[in-house]
């Protein structure tokens, strides 16, 4: 290879990485299901995203444990409830992705809030900010089944020329963790406390959350195949395989006058029963 050819390699691998490491900070480009809605007779409006794909099949499960995970291992995707619902979300392994098909095992952890937006800069697991606010020796921002906080970096007035200004200053986004549903079982996911595995490991994961107050939801859904980390391994973003995941989001319908009182009327009969 000559002095060019050489020039020229380099430069594009600089440019993947660094696009790469660009669309990586936290985002939903492609991942918002928008305000979550009830269809005019009162049925769900399921919200279907297929294009996506994450990185490593491990990458949900490595942030149960108790150095904390990556964000760039998995995807964040986002909602918005107008009023109080129930949503239903479900995740299911597709063809997509340079990882071997059949693999991924999808798991997801749900938070109100969000993360920083444009015209601000995206966090990023490296920011000081976030490094600044969490334990020595984790392995980024965050937490699968809890809360926790990334910063971002300083948006400037001419974007990427710091002598131009500030335009915003830097900050931590807070994620409230909601909950969590993991595909299968510990065999696959890990053994930190509070996981809800469905206990079949079979790439289809679905899970409700009840009581969801109006505001803005943040989804992060990502592999639940654990030990995966010790044979995904890359010294850079894009080397990681990477696993497609379709994710559906729907208001789960409210339960009719009727319907509300036979189930009122079974708990009484059960009490009942059980009292005599
Ligand atoms: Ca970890
Ligand atoms: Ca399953």
């Amino acid at each position: 290879m000559n002095w060019i050819s050489k020039f020229i390699l380099a430069a594009w691998v600089v440019l993947a990485i660094a696009g790469t490491r660009a669309s990586a900070h936290v985002g939903y480009s492609g991942r918002d299901f928008g305000t979550l809605m009830y269809n005019s007779d009162g049925s769900a409006q399921t919200v279907t995203i297929a294009t996506q794909t994450v990185s490593s099949s491990f990458g949900w499960a490595d942030a149960t444990d108790a150095d904390w995970g990556d964000s760039h291992r998995g995807r964040f995707f986002r909602f918005t409830l107008s009023g109080s619902g129930d949503v239903q979300i479900t995740a299911q392994r597709n063809l997509l992705g340079t990882g071997t098909t059949g693999t991924l095992l999808p798991a997801f952890s749900l938070y109100s809030g969000l993360g920083q937006l444009a015209p601000e800069q995206g966090g990023h697991d490296s920011a000081q900010y976030s490094t600044d606010n969490r334990p020595a020796g984790t392995e980024g921002s965050l937490r699968a089944l809890g809360n926790w906080s990334i910063g971002n970096d300083p948006t400037y007035n001419i974007a990427g020329d710091p002598t131009s200004g500030i335009k915003y200053a830097p900050r931590l986004a807070y994620f409230t963790y909601i909950g969590n549903a993991a595909d299968g079982d510990p065999a696959n996911y890990g053994t930190a406390a509070g996981i809800f595995g469905d206990g079949s490991a079979d790439g289809y994961l679905t899970a409700t959350f009840s009581g969801l107050a109006a505001g803005d939801y943040s989804l992060w859904v990502g592999g639940a195949n654990y030990d995966r980390q010790s044979v995904e391994t890359g010294p850079t973003n894009y080397t990681y395989p990477t696993y497609g995941v379709t994710v559906s989001a729907s208001l789960v319908p409210e339960p009719s006058t009727g319907s509300l009182l036979f189930c009122g009327g079974a708990i009484l009969g059960l009490l009942r029963r059980r009292k005599s």
